[in-house]
């Protein structure tokens, strides 16, 4: 199939969130797992989008750190504002469009004290952040992401009790999953309002769940619990679906994960691209716009991940093929970054980060995803 063969005016860029490359940040998370000077790309957002730009692409995914913007309640810091005026315009100066998350897990320690995602009025606070802040970047930023992958957060800090607030409790579980919904919803109107031509959407991390015969009807449950049930609630309330791609699970004889593909990224994590071209099929129900916004591999060698991006973007590719209206491919990460309870081991990037001298380095498929940006499209099949 000769190139280009990705839709006109397809995004292509990398995305990262605030806490994880910034540094500097004193929110619910630094107690527990502290992040410190990060990748400090605070001071070196310039450098950083100057190498975003040279590698190809038209698009950055970035987060405003709500601990910074809301240090006390109610009271909004006006240089801080500023620093993501300047970060937003630094991308629009280089034709890198902006996708802007709200919440990436992280909330203030002023609400972290009033309960956080459990306080009744956790959607107040949130939307009234997002008015703030829409308002002040809007000029710059034309699409808003309101949440990151709400179920997995949920999971991990209310059910599994390894993320703060280290939580094991169903019903609290329940509680904070329905505060995110309403959160959403809340910022939605709330943003629309300011300007009903910006585009919102979360980011969702679906799974491939795979079962066949008498295996369906887990699947199909897992399918309703994890992927959909939360996108339903919201469908009427959402200009684009946000994708987060990265696992698969076979469900045999009633057990989850029984996956037989052995290649496996540094964090142990099952390599399974052609999934992301069923989730993809699966969202197709939504008929909205979706955006790939993150899909990548913790790969310290630079082994794997210029064969796991191409490998994924032909899934991509076919389900567009097939009628999905794809409109955009998001690597996580630009910069290797803090990966929350697991520290700094992790090496998703592109550009490899050295934590001492904060030198940044370009691997080697970074190029290789450069190649495919630029040519808008990859050669050969499935
Ligand atoms: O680093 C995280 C990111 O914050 C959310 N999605 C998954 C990534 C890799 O674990």
């Amino acid at each position: 199939m000769s190139k280009p063969n990705f839709p006109k005016n397809f995004y292509w860029g990398a995305s990262t969130s605030a806490y994880q490359v910034e540094g500097g940040i004193k929110n619910n998370w630094s107690s527990v797992f502290d992040a410190g000077r990060a990748c400090d790309h605070y001071s070196r957002f310039q450098e950083d989008f100057g190498i975003a730009k040279s590698l190809g692409h038209n698009a950055h995914r970035l987060s405003i750190e709500w601990a910074r913007i809301e240090t006390e309640e109610g009271k909004f810091n006006e240089k801080e504002i500023e620093h993501y005026r300047e970060v937003t315009q630094a991308l629009r100066e280089r034709d890198l469009e902006p996708f802007v998350t709200l919440w990436h897990w992280t909330i203030p320690l002023w609400l972290q004290e009033k309960g956080g995602l459990k306080n009744k009025k956790f959607s107040f606070y949130f939307s009234r952040f997002a008015e703030r802040i829409v308002k002040e970047l809007s000029r710059d930023v034309l699409f808003w992401i309101t949440l990151n992958e709400p179920l997995f957060y949920a999971t991990n800090a209310y059910l599994k009790g390894t993320w703060p607030p280290q939580k094991k409790s169903i019903y609290q579980y329940i509680d904070i999953l329905k505060n995110l919904r309403d959160a959403h919803i809340q910022a939605y109107q709330v943003i629309k309002k300011i300007n009903s031509n910006l585009q919102v959407g979360i980011a969702k991390n679906n799974i491939y769940f795979e079962g066949r015969g008498i295996n369906a009807l887990l699947q199909h449950a897992a399918d309703w619990w994890w992927n959909f049930r939360f996108l339903d609630h919201i469908k009427n309330h959402q200009d684009f679906i946000g994708l987060n791609y990265y696992f698969h699970s076979r469900i045999q004889g009633l057990r989850f994960n029984q996956n037989e593909n052995k290649v496996i990224s540094d964090m142990g994590w099952e390599i399974y691209p052609e999934g992301i071209y069923h989730v993809l099929e699966d969202l197709y129900k939504y008929k909205k716009p979706i955006y790939i916004m993150e899909n990548g591999i913790a790969d310290a060698k630079d082994e794997k991940r210029a064969a796991f991006i191409r490998d994924h973007l032909r899934w991509v590719r076919k389900a567009i093929e097939n009628g999905v209206d794809v409109r955009g491919y998001f690597y996580w990460s630009l910069l290797d970054n803090f990966e929350w309870d697991k520290g700094f081991l992790p090496r998703f990037g592109l550009v490899e980060v050295d934590y001492k001298t904060m030198q940044r380095k370009i691997r080697p498929s970074a190029y290789e995803y450069k190649n495919i940006a630029v040519d808008n499209g990859l050669d050969s099949d499935i």
